[in-house]
């Protein structure tokens, strides 16, 4: 990539920066909102954005690495549907010389030299958080309490991480057991189809922990229907933190989420400039998150961005 100045444009030639980007696909308010935010982002930094859509198939995802490769793109970022299976593209990526940036989830290759930077949440911490909530909750608890689980997307980080530390989290108390766990591909539509299944194979469901809000409401669509109350019949904690998830836990529907940010677009931004400025850049970046209970989703929701 030819050198650039801080606007982004190729100092000779004055053209702006190209950055290839595959998006996961558009399954969730989260994905919306981080799509706009690196739409927006590139937009304003002048860049050449090349965006694409995988549809939640990483063989698509594979197909416009490639694609971004032959066009000789300044910095290829992409959010990985799944953890595994990144080495040969990213080995391909590396022989052309283009520089990866992760955003958003992680993969699970050894090889850290394929890629610059991950930037995105710490899902397991997520998970972690969700779990400290219902042992919190749970913690006199002198019956078993019965909880079912809706996964992300099979595969991907956010249902492998917010699995495992909300189970690492939940252990210490045995009462807690997770009854049924299953996909529901981080969408609305399959949220609600897998709890309705959940409703008629399980009789006492006390919690749904759901790895992000738009399962949740598909949930709470199937609880309704079966005509129980979400958030006081069976307890409801989801993760993202999007605005229709902060809305049902301002209702009383989802009694506790995780906060999880989906405005990467500015650090993308910064790190694709400082990579074609030849600066290092940190291996590992996080971005800072919190919580909410359904009193504290009320006091937010007015202020919140996505
Ligand atoms: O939580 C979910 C989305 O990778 C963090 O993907 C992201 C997750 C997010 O579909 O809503």
């Amino acid at each position: 990539a030819a050198e650039t100045d801080t606007t982004g444009n190729d100092k000779e030639a004055g053209k702006p920066l190209v950055l290839g980007f595959s998006q996961v696909g558009a399954e969730s308010g989260w994905r919306s909102a981080n799509t706009k935010s690196i739409q927006e982002s590139a937009k304003e930094a002048g860049y050449d954005l090349k965006f694409s859509d995988a549809q939640q198939k990483q063989e698509n995802q594979i197909k416009a690495l490639r694609s971004f490769i032959q066009q000789k793109v300044d910095v290829i970022a992409f959010s990985p549907v799944v953890e595994s299976g990144w080495d040969t593209v990213l080995k391909e990526a590396k022989d052309a010389g283009i520089p990866v940036v992760l955003t958003d989830r992680a993969v699970d290759s050894k090889d850290k030299s394929l890629y610059v930077t991950f930037i995105g949440s710490d899902f397991v911490e997520e998970g972690r958080k969700a779990g400290q909530w219902l042992s919190d909750q749970y913690k006199d608890a002198a019956e078993d309490v019965n909880i079912v689980e809706l996964q992300g997307t099979t595969g991907s980080a956010p249902a492998n991480d917010r699995k495992s530390g909300f189970a690492e989290v939940i252990a210490s108390n045995p009462h807690l057991k997770v009854v049924a766990s299953q996909t529901g591909d981080f969408t609305r539509a399959k949220g609600k189809e897998v709890m309705q299944a959940f409703l008629k194979s399980n009789k006492n469901i006390d919690v749904l922990y759901a790895h992000n809000d738009d399962m949740a409401l598909g949930a709470i669509q199937a609880i309704e229907a079966a005509g129980l109350k979400p958030g006081v019949d069976i307890k409801i904690i989801s993760v993202d933190a999007v605005k229709d998830g902060m809305q049902a836990a301002s209702e009383g529907k989802i009694n506790f989420i995780v906060e999880c940010n989906p405005l990467l677009g500015p650090q993308l931004m910064e790190a694709a400039q400082s990579i074609v400025d030849g600066k290092t850049l940190e291996p590992r970046i996080v971005t800072i998150e919190s919580t909410f209970t359904s009193e504290q989703a009320k006091e937010v929701l007015a202020s919140r961005q996505y």
